[in-house]
């Protein structure tokens, strides 16, 4: 198990290199080239200058979250291998580079969602929420409005102005594409993609839906275990993969997240473990990563992936905002320091008994 902390690079994280590096156990980053676009094959340039920064700070790169998927490799437009093309390119630049996990999403137009950036909890800590009904009242455009308002002055993954400026047009690209077109459009993808991943032994880790059930009509294929055995079976390669997000799957209480671990055994490259709190059917807060504090049994996960023989990257996933840190929603260093020095205690305690 690999312990690692997500960061956002220098031009747009509030924590920096040196900050992580003290967290204990924490020996490398999980970043991406912040500015570059869907699409957009990368330069060897710009990922080694990256390399270089990350590693002049005692870290390394574990793993790239994310290399965004062009719309029109999602919806199977015509122009879909040409940006399959440039993912490739991208890959042989991280190949090269010794970066060897690609973390990705297959979701239409947005990237996660939630209603609530900074709820109040009893303890006086804000966290990001959802809430079915709140959603279900609003459309993409007016979220939008209110994240941004809430955001800090951050821009937050997956919700880039320049994207929502043409948030309409996405929504009639997606119009004609159902759920089981979106998974065909996936399978091309990736089968497209393997031999590159083969030739650099680059493990590709898709992360779920996240909340793990469609919004806004938008077809959500990574939501249950069904569906990932599905995606794993029609690519059959050790490199096809999942990001095993507790978060994003347990937004549906009943998705069994350790059955999940069980079923996704061996193809489970990377891991986002934090909790949740469930307060009602379609409406949860994000909680500490301690299993008192939600709805999870931290520990029957950590120990899930440890007797599976889980041996990938590992991250704390989203935190609450605490002790008046001003940071990203969900992406401060406090409580994603706590939260990481809690797995990695749960572990030892797993690994020692
Ligand atoms: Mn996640």
């Amino acid at each position: 198990m690999e312990m690692t902390f997500r960061w956002f690079g220098s031009k747009y994280d509030s924590i920096t290199l040196e900050q992580i590096r003290q967290i204990p156990g924490v020996r490398g980053v999980i970043t991406t080239l912040y500015g570059s676009t869907p699409g957009e094959a990368w330069s060897a340039d710009e990922v080694n200058a990256l390399k270089a920064e990350v590693e002049k700070a005692g870290l390394k790169i574990s793993g790239i979250e994310s290399v965004n998927i062009h719309d029109d490799i999602k919806t199977g437009a015509p122009t879909r291998d040409m940006y399959i093309e440039n993912y490739i390119k991208t890959l042989e630049v991280l190949g090269k580079a010794g970066i060897k996990m690609v973390c990705y999403n297959f979701m239409p137009v947005f990237d996660w969602t939630r209603s609530d950036l900074a709820k109040k909890r009893p303890d006086g800590s804000t966290v990001l929420a959802y809430d079915q009904s709140v959603i279900d009242k609003i459309n993409p455009e007016t979220m939008f409005a209110s994240l941004d308002k809430k955001s800090n002055g951050f821009v937050l993954p997956g919700w880039e102005p320049e994207r929502m400026a043409r948030i309409k047009e996405l929504f009639e690209a997606y119009k004609p594409v159902t759920k089981e077109k979106l998974f065909d459009n996936l399978v091309y993808f990736l089968k497209a993609i393997m031999p590159v991943c083969d030739k650099y032994d680059i493990d590709m880790a898709i992360h779920p839906d996240d909340p793990a059930w469609p919004v806004f009509d938008l077809p959500r294929i990574i939501t249950n275990e069904e569906q990932i055995v599905k995606m794993l079976k029609a690519v059959d390669n050790k490199h096809n993969g999942l990001t095993f997000c507790t978060g994003s799957l347990g937004t549906n209480p009943k998705n069994d997240l350790c059955g999940i671990i069980r079923a996704a055994k061996g193809r489970i490259h990377f891991a986002h473990v934090r909790n949740l709190y469930h307060e009602a059917p379609g409406k949860f807060e994000e909680a500490a990563h301690l299993s008192a504090d939600g709805s999870f049994d931290m520990y029957a996960i950590m120990k899930t992936l440890h007797d599976t023989g889980f041996d990938g990257i590992i991250r704390p996933d989203h935190g609450r905002t605490i002790w008046g840190e001003v940071s990203m929603p969900g992406y401060g260093l406090y409580d994603r320091a706590l939260g990481a020095a809690y797995l990695n205690g749960l572990w030892e305690a797993i690994e020692k008994s």
